[in-house]
């Protein structure tokens, strides 16, 4: 049989499944190839079903996230179990039932997937396809689009390549060549102009006052790493967003942030994967007072505060990670001189100001 004639066959296997006339809710855990996933599948199911709805058990916070969905309209509302009253059958893609706690308590009568399936927890759905080879699900919906003749719009299409290219890490993680090829069909259709804007809303506005303290509280290690200690957050997550951008600095191979977090000092660290073991580096400098672990690229730290003894922390993290005490502020290596080169005169500095607004 054909690639094609495979593909057609599935597609007419999940229309059957589909049925008509029925309220169809979409179940995910939202990340880019979900809800591209669950977009695609309600494409899929808009001939034939009632309504569909698509709904997301987790919270969406990462601002590409949130791009995607606002860029490209996908209709996902969060989930809560009163939802369900306005449906009578229920679909998951990129998930399978067993993969979070809100999923559980309903029939799914399709699920598409690729992640494992696991031996103790058989896919109950009278329609399922799970593909753990492929790295993506949004290729999956791909060929069932391509088996079913319909052609993906604008918005689908963009959505679909932005789920591949999430999976796939651009190709660099786990792929087979149905992701490539559902890739270059896809992009044929799509908005590269909209990924791009989706890729590069990596930052939240409420986020650049941590990058202003981050820059201002700054110490090189060394010749390569950085340390930044950044008082009291509220999430470890700030730590690593923060540690997450300074790895993309040329000029620093590692980094270690900390901050105390409900009463623990957490500690990231990053790596380029390539010099120090960062796993390495946290068990083998706070091991003996808290949890510290992780890999090459990434890993982390937690101390219950008062295993500090009351000592200022930064001092403390610091003293650790040098063997030195902490610089001054006036020693601290960032810090930069007032005057690199020779001083201005008031009258040039003023010229340069004149010229710069009359540009
Ligand atoms: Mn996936």
């Amino acid at each position: 049989m054909s690639p094609s004639r495979t593909m057609s066959q599935a597609g007419a296997d999940l229309n059957q499944a589909i049925g008509r006339g029925d309220r169809w809710l979409i179940l995910i855990n939202a990340d880019p190839d979900a809800l591209a996933s669950a977009m695609a599948l309600r494409r899929i199911m808009a001939y034939r079903a009632e309504t569909v709805g698509i709904a997301h058990v987790n919270e969406v916070k990462r601002p590409d996230n949130l791009a995607m969905m606002r860029f490209l309209r996908i209709p996902s509302v969060p989930f809560e179990p009163g939802l369900c009253a306005a449906y009578n059958r229920f679909a998951m893609v990129d998930s399978q039932p067993h993969h979070h706690p809100a999923f559980a308590g309903r029939h799914y009568s399709i699920v598409i997937d690729h992640h494992p399936v696991l031996p103790e927890q058989p896919c109950k759905a009278e329609y399922c396809d799970i593909r753990p080879d492929y790295g993506s699900v949004s290729s999956i919906m791909a060929e069932y689009l391509r088996g079913l003749r319909i052609r993906p719009g604008k918005l689908l299409a963009t959505a679909l390549v932005y789920g591949i290219k999430t999976d796939t890490q651009s190709f660099e993680r786990h792929f087979i060549e149905a992701d490539v090829r559902a890739f270059s069909a896809l992009t044929k259709h799509a908005d590269m102009v909209l990924v791009r804007k989706i890729i590069s809303s990596e930052y939240h506005r409420r986020w650049l006052k941590f990058f202003s303290k981050a820059f201002r509280k700054m110490r090189f290690v060394g010749v390569r790493g950085l340390f930044v200690y950044m008082d009291v957050l509220e999430s470890p997550d700030i730590l690593v967003m923060l540690a997450d951008f300074f790895t993309r600095v040329h000029g620093l191979s590692w980094n270690m942030l900390a901050a105390v977090v409900k009463g623990m000092v957490v500690v990231v660290f990053r790596g380029d994967g390539i010099g120090r073991n960062m796993g390495h580096m946290a068990a083998k400098l706070f091991g003996d007072i808290g949890s510290a672990g992780g890999h090459r690229g990434a890993a982390r730290a937690e101390i219950p505060l008062e295993k500090l003894g009351g000592k200022p922390v930064e001092e403390f993290l610091y003293k650790r990670l040098t063997g030195h005490r902490l610089p001054t502020k006036e020693q601290c290596p960032v810090e930069f001189p007032a005057a690199p080169h020779a001083p201005r005169t008031a009258r040039a500095a003023a010229g340069q100001q004149k010229s710069a607004l009359a540009k």
